[in-house]
This record gives C-alpha cells, structure tokens and sequence, in this order.
C-alpha cells in the first residue's frame, strides 16, 4: 500500500519510520535537489534534464513498465471483480478511442490499448507478433523527471502520482507560460538593471506573489547576478531555488513531514470562509487517509448551513468513512466535536476530520465557535495531535491573506491547504502565504475529484511553476 502522506510504499498504518528524504535512493547519475533540505537553500539546483537526459529517461522507462506491470497483475488478479468483463470491453473500445479519452490520462489510454493488443494476442497465440515497448508521453516524462529529481526509485512511484504531477502542471500552465519565457528574456540580460527590476517585480506580482515576497526575491536574484553573470537557463534554475527558499522558510518552525502521528489520535480542523474547498478537502483528505491504511472519521461540525452535512456524508459515503453528525439543526457545533471526538477515542480511529462552518452570522460568531471548538478538542483530548489547517481559495490572491489573519488568531492554525490551483489561480499565492503567514502549506487542491489533492512539496510545485 501507498501511504500518501510519507510518499512512500508498504507503510500502510500510522508508525514512525522516517520522512521519504532519509529512506528514498538517490537519482540516477545526478545530484539530488534536495527540495527540503535546508542545507541547499540559496544553492543553484541542478538542472536534471539538461545534465543526464539519457538517466532520466531511463528511470522514466523503468518507473513506467513498473507501473504497468502492477497494474497488469491487479488487472490479473482473481480478487478483481471487473475480471471477467474487462477483456470485452476494452476490445470493444478500441473501435472507438474517443470515449476512452474523457476517462484516463493519454499515457495511460496508449497503454490500454496495447494491454488490449497483448491480450488479444494471448487468446490467439498463433499470431503473436512482439509488440513494440510502450513509451512514456511527455506528461509523463516531466512527472518522471520531477519525482527522480526528489530522490525516488522507479519501483516506488505510484501511477496517481504521475497523474496528479501532469494535473498540477496543467494547472499552473499559464502562469508558468507567462513567467518563464518573460523572465529568461529579462535575466538573460545580465545584472538587472531598474527597468528589469520593474519588469519582474510587475510579473510576479501579476502572479499573486505579493509585496514581500517579490521584494526578497528580486534582492536575492539582483544580488547573485551582481556576483555573477548566469545565462538563462542557470539563473532560473537559481530562482527556483529562492522560491523554494521560501515556501521551505516555515518548516523552520514546524515539522518537515505531515502525516497522522503514529499511536495517538489526529485531530485537523479544518478551517476558512465560506466556499473555500473545506468540505471537499476533508472529502479528499479521507481518500487518501484510508487509501494510505489510516482508520478515519469524520465530525460534520458545520452546523450553520442546512445542506453542509449532507455534504458532508456524501463525501463519507464516497470514501467509506463514517460521518459524526448531529441530526438536528442549527445545533452546536461544539457539540458535534464533542461526539466526535468521544466516537474517534472508543474506536481507535487514527485520524478524525473536522468539517467547521465558513459563515456564521457575523465574524465575530464564526471566531468565537472556532475558539470553542478548540477548547473543546484540547479539554477532550489533551493527548491528540491536533492540527489546524486554513483552506485558502488560491484564485482570491491576496484577498484570501488578509481573512486568514483572522482565522489565525482563532483557531491557531498551524498550517494551510490552497485550493483551486487548476482554474484560474496564478499560484504566486503559495509564496505569499508562506511569507506572510509563516505557516507551512500542507496540501494542494487541484480540481473538484477525490483524487485531486495531494500533500505539498516544494519543489514539486516550483517546477510546475518554472519548469518548461
Ligand atoms: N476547481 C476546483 N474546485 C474546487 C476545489 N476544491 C473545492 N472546489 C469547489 O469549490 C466549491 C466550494 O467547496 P466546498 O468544499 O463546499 O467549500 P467549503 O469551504 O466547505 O464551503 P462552506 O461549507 O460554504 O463554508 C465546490 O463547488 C467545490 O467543488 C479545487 O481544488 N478545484
Ligand atoms: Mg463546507
């Protein structure tokens, strides 16, 4: 099993191994990046594809028959319902590609259709012809690279990471567009001068990146450049490593690896104004809990709206976790919590989820029942690691910041999930938040599936940013 919060397989219950940096294997033939490591920072990272493409490809090679030959065996094996079936359908089709195409990413659908030629050629052994070896596309390929890059063998990448690298970087395609090709131009040029200074303090603000933040990095680029005359490539590569300089900034204070502590219960608020992404964060976030072999629960705690619990057991229904709820309405919240957090300590759940209202009559009731529900958990269960994560709408930009002051103060949050990277979010706002709220971005939405919000990385989501 996969356990989504370390990134790593075969760590399917809560325990206490070590982050995925310590145990992973280096890349082939190249420098490891270090994303995390707070030893790099200010470092110019290597620039994996241009260094060794024939390594990185390779390892995408091997990372994808791995892949596929995982999936041939759960395709294979007896326990699959969908067996008797499959082969059918498949067959049927292939006379018709494009329905196939709404469904799967396009380096799996080519996959399909060749795992269709194989099996239709197993059925009739006299025409068997070899079959070319599949080959990883594009999407793929820059996934690969970016997850190699971190360190991680081929035999330890799981399909839906490859898929949720390629839907991040689509996400933040037109940003990155816009960025990299206006900012090579400009620091191409060699020192920056006051009108290249202007120029990209426009575009990353442009890009939510704020005030500060834009001012921290065009010092630091400014500086280095004054030392130094780079050429493009190199002097993005070195702004990369600024960006994640700063979005690594408040791991300083916080722990490196998020993930449900190992015997005891985990409690996450989560928090935010209304129509953020919270309810359907705990939605995603219960998938990849049970899909990591976490035990999980639910505590319906927004109360305020009629329609927010039924919200919420869709999504418990979806994902096979039970929802605490309280039937009647408008009822206390803190009640809620309560209940929830009995239910979580009598049946040893793991981690519990809590759904809190984002509009209450006023601020000042929204804070004071966040408050209370937050003296509730800690009188409840003064044992339980808690967390409290703001869910950030990252298409409000700098409008999303100011309210989450607020929510600071009440809940004391101690980390953030952004949501909504995939519309039209310019992702310059993670930068933001971690400057100007000094709380560690936790996880990433991007899109409205359940499968579309996965832990946070830094250097993965600079390269969705800066790279290519
Ligand atoms: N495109 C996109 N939509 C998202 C994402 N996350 C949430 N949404 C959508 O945003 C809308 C609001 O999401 P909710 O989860 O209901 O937000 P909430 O914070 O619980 O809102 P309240 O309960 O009103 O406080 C829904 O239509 C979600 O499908 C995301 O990452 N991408
Ligand atoms: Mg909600």
């Amino acid at each position: 099993m996969f356990n989504w919060f370390r990134r790593q397989f075969g760590n399917n219950a809560p325990d206490s191994t070590p982050a995925p940096e310590e145990t992973a294997s280096p890349p082939p033939e190249s420098e490891t990046p270090e994303a995390e490591d707070a030893a790099s920072l200010s470092s110019v990272a290597p620039s994996p594809a241009s260094e060794a493409p024939e390594a990185y490809l390779a390892w995408a090679k091997e990372a994808y028959q791995n892949i596929q030959a995982r999936k041939g065996q759960t395709e294979s094996s007896p326990e699959a319902p969908e067996e008797t079936g499959a082969v059918e359908e498949v067959e049927a089709k292939q006379q018709e590609p494009e329905i196939e195409t709404e469904k799967s990413p396009a380096w799996l659908q080519k996959s399909d259709r060749l795992e269709a030629l194989k099996e239709t050629a197993l059925e009739t052994p006299a025409e068997k012809t070899p079959q070319p070896a599949p080959e990883p596309d594009e999407d793929f390929l820059w996934s690969a690279q970016v997850l190699a890059a971190q360190g991680r063998a081929p035999e330890d990448v799981a399909e839906e990471e490859i898929n949720w690298l390629s839907k991040l970087r689509q996400g933040l395609t037109k940003t990155r567009r816009n960025l990299v090709n206006q900012l090579k131009s400009i620091v191409g040029q060699g020192p920056l001068n006051p009108e290249a200074v202007e120029e990209i303090e426009a575009l990353l603000l442009q890009a939510d990146v704020g005030v500060a933040a834009t001012e921290h990095i065009i010092q630091t680029l400014q500086a280095k450049l004054r030392e130094e005359a780079l050429p493009p490539d190199q002097a993005i590569e070195f702004l990369k490593g600024i960006l994640r300089d700063i979005l690594d900034q408040p791991l300083q204070s916080y722990p490196e690896t998020f993930a449900p502590q190992a015997d005891c219960l985990n409690i996450w608020l989560l928090t935010g104004v209304n129509g953020a992404g919270k309810t359907t964060t705990i939605g995603k976030l219960a998938h990849l809990a049970t899909n990591s072999g976490y035990r999980c629960l639910i505590a319906a705690a927004d109360t305020f709206r009629a329609a927010a619990v039924e919200q919420v057991k869709v999504w418990g229904e979806r994902t096979g976790v039970p929802v605490i709820a309280n039937p009647g309405q408008n009822t206390d919240p803190a009640a809620v919590v309560f209940d929830g957090v009995s239910a979580a300590q009598s049946r040893q759940v793991d981690l519990l989820l809590i759904d809190t209202a984002g509009r209450l009559q006023n601020k000042k009731n929204l804070m004071d029942e966040l408050a209370k529900i937050r003296r509730i958990i800690d009188k409840k269960a003064p044992d339980a690691q808690v967390e409290s994560l703001l869910v950030l709408d990252a298409t409000l930009g700098q409008n999303g910041l100011r309210q989450a002051q607020v929510f600071s103060e009440a809940a004391r949050l101690s980390g953030v999930v952004l949501t909504k990277l995939d519309g039209t979010a310019k992702g310059g706002v993670a930068l933001a938040v971690a400057q100007q709220l000094n709380l560690p971005i936790r996880f990433i939405g991007a899109g409205e599936g359940i499968e579309d919000l996965r832990p946070f990385s830094s250097y993965e989501f600079v390269e969705a940013l800066l790279n290519g």
